[in-house]
């Protein structure tokens, strides 16, 4: 079927909903010119994320992971969000329940607009200290790394590497809100990473009308209701 037909189609499931859940990932702040982390020269195409994304890998390296955090720091501090971004923020206004839940770290969400952003991995600006505890947001650029905070004690980023737990009850959040939910976008995730995957076959499982929006396919594409393909700057303006 033409994406064209799809889009049209979806649309009417989309306008009939009261209640949406959306699951963003990488591929939402792609426009924005942020790169993904398993497709097109992806961070996990050219970085080990056992050194990166590990809390074993921060032990052995605390420098290089700052190194890694910094540059992207940098680089999500220039971005600005895209009309994907936009049209989320738009949808949240025109339906009575929103929930919107990120893989993604880079506060694009917020900057665009939308509220009560769901962080299953984080933030990237905000950082905690391994020997107090204290969480902060810090937007400054370090000169040093790995930063101090003021206890002397090494700071960290506060994002979910692998092996960590997610922020405390946000998965049950998630998990609630799309089971709940009449209709459920998946946008810009290859789905590969769990939890925040596992939400797919749960709203399945709960007969959620799902509609994802990729250029490429995942795992759960031949299971969803809707697979709109194409990036999603274009797509979900196009589906409001
Ligand atoms: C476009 C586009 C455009 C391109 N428009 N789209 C069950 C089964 C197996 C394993 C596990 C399991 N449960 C837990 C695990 C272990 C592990 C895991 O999932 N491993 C798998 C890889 C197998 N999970 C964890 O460890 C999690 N913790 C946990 O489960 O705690 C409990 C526990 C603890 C200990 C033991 C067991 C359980 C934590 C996961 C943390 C993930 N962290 C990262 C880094 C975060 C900080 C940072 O950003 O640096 O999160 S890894 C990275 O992957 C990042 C992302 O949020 C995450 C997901 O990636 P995403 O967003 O899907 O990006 P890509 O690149 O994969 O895909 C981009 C997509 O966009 C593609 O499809 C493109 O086609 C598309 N795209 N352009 C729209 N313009
Ligand atoms: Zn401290």
């Amino acid at each position: 079927m033409l994406v064209t037909t799809q889009i049209q189609q979806a649309r009417k499931v989309l306008l009939h909903a009261r209640s949406i859940a959306v699951l963003t990932g990488a591929g939402v702040s792609a426009e924005s010119g942020i790169p993904t982390f398993r497709t097109n020269g992806g961070y996990w195409q050219t970085h080990r994320f056992e050194d990166l994304a590990t809390p074993e890998g921060f032990a052995r390296n605390p420098k290089l992971v700052w190194e890694f955090y910094e540059e992207r720091r940098r680089a999500m501090a220039a971005a600005k969000p895209n009309a994907g971004h936009l049209a989320l923020v738009e949808l949240e206004k025109r339906v009575r329940t929103f929930t919107l839940v990120t893989q993604n770290i880079d506060g694009l969400h917020d900057a665009a607009g939308s509220r009560n952003v769901n962080k299953l991995h984080g933030d990237i600006w905000i950082v905690r200290c391994l020997d107090c505890g204290k969480e902060r947001e810090d937007r400054t650029k370090f000169e040093i790394l790995p930063p101090k905070c003021e206890c002397g004690g090494m700071l960290r980023p506060a994002v979910v590497w692998f092996g960590e737990m997610l922020p405390e009850g946000s998965i049950e959040r998630a998990t609630g809100a799309v089971a709940r939910a009449d209709v459920f976008l998946v946008v810009g995730t290859s789905a590969r990473v769990f939890p925040a995957a596992g939400l797919i076959p749960i709203a399945i499982a709960a007969k959620v009308k799902v509609i994802e929006i990729n250029p490429e396919v995942t795992d759960f594409s031949s299971e969803v209701d809707f697979m709109l393909k194409g990036p999603s700057a274009e797509i979900l303006p196009a589906l409001l």
